[in-house]
């Protein structure tokens, strides 16, 4: 490793040992991108003359618009978030019993099958991909399964075509978790356009947000009307209702904030394609720290940083180094960790999942994601790489600190 002699700080002078944070401020994962201010009022402006708020207003209509050019997909159906989106398309598309998922995702996922009693059955993930491995799936087949919802974790698409071919063989459902992955592509084609259909998420801490929000991205005509009367309580007239439906409206306010966010959306990729290069140099040469690689050769967002930290490599523990960047005012987090099948309910109801997860219970103690997008300067991105840098250096001198420490707190408790 390159002995970096600019180095800011000494381990002694580590914040979790009494330095001074590097940051006077806190640096978030997520912090929310934010397009034209001075178009943003505009937009709200004319909403609030034209006083029409929701229900399928012309902003809502030219977002969707615009998203399903964006995409190339026949419809995209704009919604109050990815959650409500994932439990809509689930029942539109008819899914009931088990539905086969990743545990390494947020736990919406999991959420929005069982939120309508259908379970969700765990399936491991590939450790070069994070995402869920295909060649588990088929094992995991019941009499009673319906569908499998894959996870394009981080913006990068599941394996699409080995999960194509055993949804049809088994005449199951198909669908994905796109929450991470718009504008990303998968095999030069975007991603909205895969199984039956596809759910984005644009909420705050993504990389295009609309404050809260979601879309259903599908190629489907019938599963796209049945979805439009589902979010609107199932009305097909105005007072006639066809289905159960409930409320997955979005706003007029946010579908304002995403065609101004839109008019940006070059520019947040851009400044995260750049943070995602400095991370990749400033990182490379450090032993037992691997920052997830994105292809190149597709469409992406590079929304997330995601470090994985080998402990026998690095001798520091990514829970430590979690702490010793906390108290630097750098909130790493350790998206997904544990793991869905860790969560309750589900770890009640299947205490021994993890049995058949050992690839999800081992890229959990390893993953950790850092900050980027356009609230993250070239300093900043620098400064977080020191301290990585710095502890895994002297990983020796930090554990023995953290051991006095410890120490010092057992005796000053006694
Ligand atoms: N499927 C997957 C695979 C997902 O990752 C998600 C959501 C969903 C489905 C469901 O999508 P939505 O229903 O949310 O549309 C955050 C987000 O709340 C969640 O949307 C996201 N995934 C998940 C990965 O991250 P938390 O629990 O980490 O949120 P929170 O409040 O800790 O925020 C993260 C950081 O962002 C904080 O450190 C502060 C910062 N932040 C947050 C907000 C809301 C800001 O700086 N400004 C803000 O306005 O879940």
């Amino acid at each position: 490793m390159e002995i970096d002699n600019d180095m800011k700080k000494s381990c002694d002078e580590l914040a979790l040992f009494g330095g001074t944070p590097t940051f006077s401020e806190k640096l978030h994962v997520g912090r929310p991108n934010i397009g034209d201010r001075d178009r943003l009022m505009q937009r709200i402006n004319d909403l609030l003359d034209r006083r029409w708020l929701t229900n399928n207003g012309p902003y809502v209509q030219e977002f969707e618009q615009r998203i399903t050019d964006i995409v190339g997909v026949k419809h995209c159906i704009a919604m109050c978030n990815a959650t409500i989106a994932l439990e809509i398309a689930i029942r539109a598309a008819g899914l009931t019993g088990e539905v086969i998922i990743p545990s390494f995702t947020f736990i919406a996922t999991a959420h929005a099958l069982q939120w309508q009693e259908i379970t969700p059955v765990f399936c491991d993930i590939d450790p070069q991909t994070h995402t869920i491995n295909p060649w588990r799936v088929e094992a995991l087949i019941t009499p009673r399964t319906t569908g499998i919802i894959g996870v394009h974790l981080w913006g990068q698409a599941c394996n699409v075509a080995a999960l194509t071919e055993i949804a049809q063989r088994h005449n199951l459902k198909l669908m994905f978790d796109a929450a991470h992955a718009f504008g990303c592509s998968h095999q030069g084609q975007m991603i909205g356009n895969f199984g039956d259909a596809e759910v984005f998420s644009f909420h705050a801490t993504k990389f295009f947000n609309t404050f809260e929000g979601g879309a259903i991205a599908t190629n489907n005509d019938e599963l796209a009307a049945k979805i439009r009367l589902m979010k609107n309580f199932g009305f097909a007239g105005l007072e006639q209702v066809d289905y159960i439906g409930t409320n997955g409206k979005m706003s007029e306010v946010s579908a304002a904030m995403g065609l101004t966010g839109l008019e940006s959306l070059d520019k947040f990729v851009a400044v995260n394609c750049s943070n995602y290069r400095q991370y990749q140099r400033e990182l490379r040469d450090i032993p037992g720290v691997k920052l997830l690689t994105y292809n190149q050769s597709e469409k992406c967002n590079y929304q997330y940083i995601v470090l994985e930290i080998d402990e026998e490599i690095t001798q520091v523990e990514r829970d430590r180094l979690v702490k010793i960047l906390w108290a630097e005012n750098i909130l790493a987090r350790r998206y997904f960790y544990p793991g869905c099948h860790r969560m309750e309910p589900y770890r009640s109801y299947f205490p021994h999942a993890g049995l058949l997860l050992p690839e999800t219970e081992s890229l959990g103690k390893r993953v950790l994601v850092l900050p980027t997008g356009t609230a993250v300067g070239t300093e900043e991105i620098s400064k977080i790489c020191q301290i990585i840098r710095l502890v895994v250096q002297y990983s020796y001198q930090v554990k023995e600190r953290l051991a006095y420490k410890v120490n010092e707190s057992v005796h000053s408790n006694k």
